[in-house]
């Protein structure tokens, strides 16, 4: 759950982006640290990684500023897609104050999202983390690909509440930052009701 260091003055939150495996999870997060100061700084942490593939996580710390006089930091994480991966998905699951799923469009990674949820689902229930009171949102990556489905479609199939719909294509940064604005604004919003 969110950090609120009263004395420092500091309040630090989780986002954890997930979904199936090349579904542009490190491509989000990249395109977040090339854009922002935190490059200068060098902070972008990617584990263990394999041909590109994550392997336990990549991990961004990002300043948003302050909030009523409290520094506010965005801890961001990419889990593992790989279906393999699942106990370190759920290690970086754990106290999330928000995620986003990277949905793939493709066609032929439809069922790879389905599980994806679902799994994302399982491990949730099993953190005892209520996804109906989670700040959620869908990123529907790769538009830019031929073999996307309709949004409609995908909606119809990948939606669990109302939750907001971004479509992107994370290499060029298109609906990057707005994916991480929406969450963001749910998660702080949070906050102030807590
Ligand atoms: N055409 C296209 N390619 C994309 C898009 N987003 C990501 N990719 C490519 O898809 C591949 C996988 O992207 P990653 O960001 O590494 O995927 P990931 O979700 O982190 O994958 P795992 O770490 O294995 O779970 C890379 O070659 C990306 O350049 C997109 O919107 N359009
Ligand atoms: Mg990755």
């Amino acid at each position: 759950m969110s950090f609120i260091n009263y004395i420092a003055r500091e309040i630090n939150c989780k986002i954890v982006y997930c979904g199936p495996g090349l579904s542009g999870k490190t491509t989000n997060l990249r395109w977040i640290f090339d854009q922002t100061a935190a490059k200068a700084e060098g902070k972008m942490i990617t584990l263990a990684t394999e041909a590109g593939r994550t392997l336990y996580f990549d991990f961004l710390p990002l300043d948003v500023g302050s909030i009523r006089g409290f520094k506010t930091r965005f801890h961001l994480y990419a889990a593992p897609g790989q279906v393999l991966y699942d106990s370190s998905r759920k290690l970086i699951l754990r106290g999330a104050d928000g995620v986003i799923l990277v949905a793939d469009s493709q066609e032929e990674r439809l069922d790879a999202n389905l599980e994806a949820i679902e799994n994302l689902m399982e491990n949730l229930d099993e953190l005892k983390q209520d996804f109906a009171a989670l700040p959620y949102v869908l990123q529907l990556n790769k538009r830019d690909l031929p073999t996307a489905l309709p949004v409609e479609t995908l909606k119809n199939e990948l939606m669990r509440k109302n939750e907001p719909v971004i479509e992107a294509i994370a290499p060029q940064g298109v609906g990057v930052i707005e994916t991480l604005k929406s969450c963001g604004r749910m998660v702080l919003s949070g906050l102030k009701k807590g």
